[in-house]
């Protein structure tokens, strides 16, 4: 039989909870693929998920899963990588759970330059919630907890994370599946922390106060707005307004890595430790 994305997945808990016209299961797809690819193994592929419709992604996942708790994904994914560095490990998490509660996590997660890779679903909203603002909640938009319009204005979490030390930093649409597998795949073999933000879509809490409506003109809209890192250079800036610019943004593969740098530091401890050792007093 060929090999197929079902060989991850935990067929027997389906159907899953998210809404028709969400784009978690186009994401989560193109990581399956993309883990298809790289013969990622179940026994040494960790998924951490943190809390929200993305992170709930984790539990049709038959790898090594952890659903962890509210913005602290990055928190158990980091322990896990400092105690098994040959462990492949991933972290899915959503606007809300990675850049408000869980932000603080985000950048000093980047700033150690740790080897994860962190696949953010960005539906602009807290889908799970009932359609609060987050973070990625473009201005003027309408939501449960902006319903005259949100006055504030939105992070690019790609240049905060590149700016905090992230060494890959890249962007897809869930419009585009076949470049996020492709984005997702390099993140994953990148040494270093890897951020890939996924721009997603939700119909039901986003778009049900917003235009464009219905999944239909969400993915429409993603197509329309979308221009590659190539493409948009050749733009002036204020062409850009409103286009959302997808491929690799950022890529640095000499800084250091976390894991490595503390097995290092392990062995000179061990060094050390022995030189006193054999030297007597
Ligand atoms: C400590 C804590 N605070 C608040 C909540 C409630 N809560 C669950 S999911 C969520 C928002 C998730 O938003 P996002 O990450 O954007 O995920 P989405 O559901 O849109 O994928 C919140 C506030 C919680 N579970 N735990």
């Amino acid at each position: 039989m060929a090999a197929s994305i079902e060989q991850y997945l935990h067929t027997e808990r389906l159907p899953h909870i998210w809404c028709p016209g969400c784009g978690g299961g186009t994401i989560t797809s193109a990581f399956l693929r993309a883990a298809l690819e790289l013969d990622l193994k179940r026994q040494d592929t960790i998924v951490v998920g943190g809390i929200g419709c993305s992170s709930r992604a984790v539990g049709y996942l038959d790898f090594g899963t952890v659903h962890s708790l509210h913005g602290r994904a990055l928190a158990f994914a980091t322990g896990i990588k400092m105690a098994r560095p040959d462990f492949t490990v991933v972290v899915i998490t959503g606007d809300g759970d990675g850049a408000a509660i869980g932000g603080n996590h985000l950048i000093h997660a980047a700033r150690r330059n740790i080897d994860l890779t962190v696949i953010l679903f960005n539906n602009q909203i807290y889908g799970m919630t009932g359609g609060q603002v987050s973070p990625l909640t473009s201005a003027d938009s309408i939501a449960a907890t902006a319903p005259y319009g949100h006055i504030e204005r939105s992070f690019d979490l790609c240049r905060l994370v590149e700016a905090a030390g992230a060494t890959y930093v890249a962007r897809g649409v869930a419009a585009g599946s076949v470049q996020l597998q492709r984005l997702i795949r390099d993140g994953i073999t990148h040494k270093g922390f890897s951020f890939i933000e996924a721009i997603s879509q939700c119909p039901t809490e986003f778009g049900k106060r917003n235009a464009p409506k219905g999944q239909v003109a969400m993915l429409e809209d993603q197509k329309d707005r979308a221009i590659t890192v190539a493409k948009a250079a050749k733009l002036p800036p204020e062409d850009l307004a409103g286009r959302i610019i997808t491929g690799v943004l950022h890529r640095d593969d000499e800084a250091p890595e976390l894991s490595t740098s503390y097995a290092a530091m392990v062995d000179r401890v061990r060094e050390v430790a022995a030189e006193e050792a054999g030297g007597g007093s």
